[in-house]
């Protein structure tokens, strides 16, 4: 049954459309229930068995979506991984929960030692935390959530708090991770963009020594099925990685991975426009920042779009080169308002083309190429769709004026959530869960999917509809 077009009964007999954003809705009330196992009273654990910290861009969707039911616990979010931030204005991929086991999650905190390796570039005293980063969608997020309850927000200073931070977020990304000097970030591990295991990592990551499979032990496997998680080579060369940077001090320059990457760089300006935004609520000027983005959006097209692909690519920086395998990465950069339109009109023929099958073979945009030689429907960021990726495809259909591609995109996503008890990510043909059920941004962003569809103002940052009094 598609659980967004619920009928249900009232008590006189008679039947009536069942409003699937109200706060009764069988879905929107099992997303919620989710959150709420989640919550630990300072943040939302992505997953309670396979991810059991809080990690950045996972708090960020979690709390676009948490805004819906708890403003407070949505700013709260927010505010405790922004309490962890390093003084450098690095936000970590990771804040420990210190009363949850070592053996929990590896790699762990006595792996990343963040107080002490991270002590030049001012990891916090009081939290452990990793030293490497998530994309930014947390402007992105802290504007949204201040949309949901404008004097509630007031009232706590929220924004007025998060914005210097944010701010140096920002600096940080674009003044310590310009690895490649043509003005975008670059990342410099796979976490760090977040699709893993992605096949674009492959041949960057090639060049990596694996550290040796007996020298850590991977938690992972306790909870997922091997077949669907990284390989244990892929695990030997993240290993590697995380701990030269950490060996380096956590120390910022180029490395044997260094990657300019379409996502990141999306996610990066989406929230340059809304730190605009956010300034302007507080009475500063944010046209520095909009000149800001609209520079980034250009270095983007210039350095990262590949017309014979119909999309972006990532950049090996080492190597001086983009990288032929066609991610879902490639495809995020539909959320920009400024890109150009014909860049816009391509990016939506490769969604719905034979790559990713958007609207024909597939039900969800998957995370890798339906034709590329790696691609696997189960294993990790190699094939199956993620719920967040479909999220900020739906917003980038949407504001391009694809109403009804978008309007079919949240049917499907609402569905799959709904019929694979919020998986973590899914087989993109079938619908099949895959990892974790139960999982956080899966949740929150079928609750932000239930509520009205925003009305877009012009820089792509949404205001819902009636709320935006700013
Ligand atoms: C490493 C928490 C995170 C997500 C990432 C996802 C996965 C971790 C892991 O889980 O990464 O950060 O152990 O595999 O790839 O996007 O933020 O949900």
């Amino acid at each position: 049954m598609d659980s967004t077009a619920q009928r249900a009964p009232r008590p006189t007999g008679r039947t009536i459309a069942y409003d699937p954003s109200s706060a009764a809705s069988p879905l929107h009330v099992r997303a919620a229930a989710v959150l709420e196992a989640g919550w630990t009273g300072t943040s939302t654990v992505p997953s309670r068995g396979l991810y059991p910290h809080q990690w950045s861009w996972d708090s960020a969707f979690i709390a676009i979506g948490l805004r819906h039911v708890s403003p407070l616990r949505a700013q709260t979010e927010l505010e405790t991984l922004l309490a962890a931030q390093w003084a450098d204005g690095r936000i970590p991929h990771i804040v420990f929960n210190p009363s949850v086991p070592l053996d929990a999650y590896f790699p762990s905190p006595d792996f990343w030692r963040s107080s002490t390796a991270g002590h030049a570039a001012g990891a916090p005293r009081t939290v452990q935390t990793s030293g490497i980063v998530q994309p930014p969608v947390h402007a992105l997020a802290a504007w949204l959530v201040h949309l949901a309850d404008p004097g509630l927000s007031r009232a706590r200073g929220f924004l007025a708090r998060a914005y210097p931070r944010l701010a140096a977020w920002h600096r940080y990304l674009l003044h310590r991770r310009d690895l490649g000097g043509g003005g975008l970030v670059s990342v410099v591990h796979p976490w760090e963009q977040g699709m893993d295991n992605s096949p674009c990592w492959d041949r960057p990551l090639s060049r990596v020594t694996p550290a040796p499979a007996r020298s850590f032990r991977r938690a992972d496997l306790d909870h997922g099925s091997p077949e669907d998680r990284p390989t244990d080579l892929d695990y030997g060369r993240y290993v590697r990685l995380a701990a030269d940077y950490r060996d380096r001090g956590y120390a910022d320059g180029p490395g044997d991975f260094s990657v300019e990457d379409p996502a990141f760089n999306a996610l990066l300006i989406a929230s340059e426009h809304a730190l605009a935004r956010i300034a302007g609520e507080l009475g500063a000027a944010g046209s520095a920042r909009q000149d800001r983005a609209e520079r980034l959006t250009a270095a983007l097209v210039e350095r990262l779009w590949e017309p014979s692909a119909g999309m972006f690519l990532c950049r090996d920086v080492r190597a001086g080169e983009l990288i032929p395998e066609r991610g879902v990465s490639g495809l995020v950069p539909l959320l920009l308002p400024t890109l150009p339109r014909d860049l816009a009109a391509m990016l939506v023929r490769t969604v719905c083309g034979p790559h990713f099958g958007l609207g024909g073979t597939t039900r969800l945009v998957p995370s890798y190429d339906l034709l590329g030689d790696a691609f696997d429907p189960h294993r990790y960021w190699r094939g199956p769709a993620w719920f967040n990726t479909n999220w900020l495809l739906e917003r980038g259909l949407r504001l391009h004026g694809e109403r009804g591609r978008a309007d079919a995109l949240r049917k499907g996503i609402l569905h799959t959530a709904g019929a694979s008890d919020f998986a973590e990510y899914v087989d993109p043909y079938t619908g099949q869960a895959c990892g974790a059920t139960g999982f956080g941004w899966t949740a929150a962003l079928t609750l932000d999917l239930l509520h009205d569809r925003p009305a877009w103002d012009r820089n792509g940052v949404t205001a819902i509809k009636g709320e935006d009094r700013g």
